[in-house]
């Protein structure tokens, strides 16, 4: 082997085999969006500015010297991180994502290339996330950082959602990425220990060359995890759903879905509209089953007090996950692509049903035909659950009552490797009203959500067909779309099979956009059909289409 003894060889930064283990372990964790929008906590000029409470400025077109005097009266006195660490791990949450700067482009720390954050804006003028780093390391909870890389309302050059309004806030947006937001991220990942993950958000008028000017920085960090917001084609490692579950998950990437426990991410004193503890845990239960994380919001007040109804809320999430965590941390997806009952999990031989609808009749059944050595509830190990199997599925004997008022979660061991039919769907070729050239129609049954169909232009009322070889029975049907609530690109639907010939409506409703699951008596078919009306004057467009077989 040649080698030049005299030259010294670059320095090895240890990449760990996988990267993503802890985070794909972790399942849950903590997100905090905090700034100085909390003191107008969505009123401006004694107004209600409608919409999420951290774009105040935005939707209320504040200018900029307006803006900042609201820093005068953020003094969070009450900020207890020690507490804030230890109620997110009481929940089960196994990591933090704090807004170390948002929109506003208020750092929550001590920057050197600007004024306008805590340290020099506000009277309690000390850096924020020092003592809540300090509180992860103690507690083991893993700390990351969302940082608004392209957004920025206050320092010139920033970009703006809709266009400034203020002329202060003109200027270069290369200017503005150099030398605020290059070293800035510098200093986030430099000054506070190890930052487990680096969250981007809202890549307007990103581009490639904007975007690459982060990547030698990240690189000093091969730990760090980043998700897809940077912009300028950049995948980062996780995908971000927001405000919604994906109907079948991201089969094949990492990918967390962020959420409000009411309606606002930042501190609104107005938006009361929170979520129950019941539907967070089952959100949770659904995300886990498809293989995701779930990152849960707080939005704490000016004074530095995170709103009680979310306190309340996460402690009980966490009295639930004191006995059920073993269902949701180091889990994979459902090995099934559909349970009439609710959903499941996997870990290595074991399996776990999170049953939302208990049996009235006491049978609960599972579409596995591996042997089943042993089941048991969770929340009463004790309890015998008898087993009876055939090659089909197994059957459950389970008390008449659910354990768990929330959810109620059944632990089975099994033999070998999961074996299940397939989604009746997969792999087939459907027949299609038409097609756009760049949008092929084997992307509708490939499994990847992220790849769609869509007609030719003009092709408002579409149609998919689909042959499945044999006669089967069919209780649900989910789609992937391609959009986030906010779009509000609601397709309308209905779906049919064919009998004697003729085409039998099954069902039919709208979808929100998002993806769309929905379940209907059993029919039992081999020709199934998909009309699709696109919305707002557009064609339709889909990710996937899947039928699910009756148990
Ligand atoms: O504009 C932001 C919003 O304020 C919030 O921070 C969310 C959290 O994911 N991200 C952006 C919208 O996608």
């Amino acid at each position: 082997m040649m080698f030049n003894s005299c030259k010294q060889a670059p320095e090895q930064k240890t990449v760990p085999e996988d990267r993503m283990q802890w985070w794909n372990d972790a399942k849950f964790g903590l997100f905090i969006h905090w700034g100085v929008y909390s003191v107008p906590a969505g009123f401006y000029q004694e107004k209600a500015v409608p919409g999420i409470g951290e774009w105040i400025m935005n939707r209320g077109k504040i200018p900029v010297v307006e803006y900042k005097k609201y820093s005068n009266q953020f003094n969070p006195v009450k900020y207890d991180p020690k507490a804030w660490v230890k109620m997110a791990k009481d929940a089960g949450m196994k990591y933090i994502v704090i807004t170390s700067k948002h929109h506003d482009g208020f750092a929550l720390f001590n920057s050197k290339v600007t004024d306008w954050d805590v340290v020099d804006a506000t009277p309690y003028g000390k850096d924020l996330l020092k003592p809540l780093a300090e509180a992860c390391r103690e507690e083991g909870i893993k700390l990351g950082f969302y940082y608004s890389q392209a957004q920025d309302w206050n320092h010139p050059g920033g970009a703006a959602s809709g266009g400034h309004w203020d002329k202060a806030q003109d200027g270069s947006m290369d200017e503005y990425i150099d030398k605020i937001a290059v070293p800035q991220v510098k200093e986030i990942l430099s000054n506070y220990g190890d930052i487990a993950i680096l969250w981007w958000d809202t890549p307007t008028d990103m581009n490639p060359e904007r975007a690459g000017k982060f990547l030698p920085v990240i690189a000093g960090y091969p730990n760090l995890i980043t998700n897809n917001r940077l912009g300028g084609g950049i995948a980062g490692d996780t995908e971000t759903p927001e405000q919604f579950i994906p109907s079948t998950g991201f089969p094949g990437r990492n990918w967390e879905v962020c959420m409000t426990m009411n309606d606002t991410w930042g501190f609104k004193k107005d938006d009361n509209n929170w979520k129950s503890t019941k539907d967070l845990i089952l959100k949770l239960s659904d995300i886990v089953s498809k293989g995701g994380n779930f990152l849960l919001n707080v939005g704490p007040t000016s004074e530095g007090e995170i709103p009680q109804p979310s306190i309340g809320r996460l402690a009980q999430v966490g009295q639930w996950m004191k006995v059920n965590s073993e269902a949701v941390y180091g889990t994979k997806a459902s090995p099934f692509p559909y349970l009439p009952w609710g959903k499941a999990t996997l870990k290595g031989q074991k399996l776990f049903l999170h049953v939302i609808a208990w049996p009235t009749d006491g049978i609960l059944k599972l579409p596995l035909m591996n042997k089943v050595t042993k089941a048991w509830l969770l929340a009463s190990p004790d309890v015998a659950v008898n087993i009876k199997q055939d090659a089909a599925r197994v059957e459950f004997s389970v008390p008449a009552q659910a354990p768990d008022s929330l959810l109620s979660i059944i632990a089975v061991e099994f033999e070998g490797e999961p074996a299940v039919l397939p989604v009746p769907t997969r792999g087939k070729t459907p027949v299609v009203s038409s097609v756009d050239t760049s949008a092929a129609v084997a992307n509708l049954f490939d499994g990847n959500p992220k790849t769609s169909w869509k007609p030719v232009a003009g092709e408002n009322k579409a149609w998919i067909e689909v042959d499945l070889g044999e006669e089967v029975m069919i209780e649900n049907f989910s789609v992937a779309e391609p959009w986030h609530p906010w779009h509000d690109h609601g397709q309308e639907f209905v779906l049919q099979c064919k009998s004697n010939g003729k085409w039998i409506d099954v069902v039919s409703g709208k979808t929100n956009g998002c993806g769309h699951s929905q379940d209907f008596s059993p029919v039992k078919g081999q020709y199934f059909r998909l009309m699709i009306t696109g919305s707002k004057g557009e064609v339709p467009v889909l990710n996937e289409w899947i039928l699910n077989r009756a148990l």
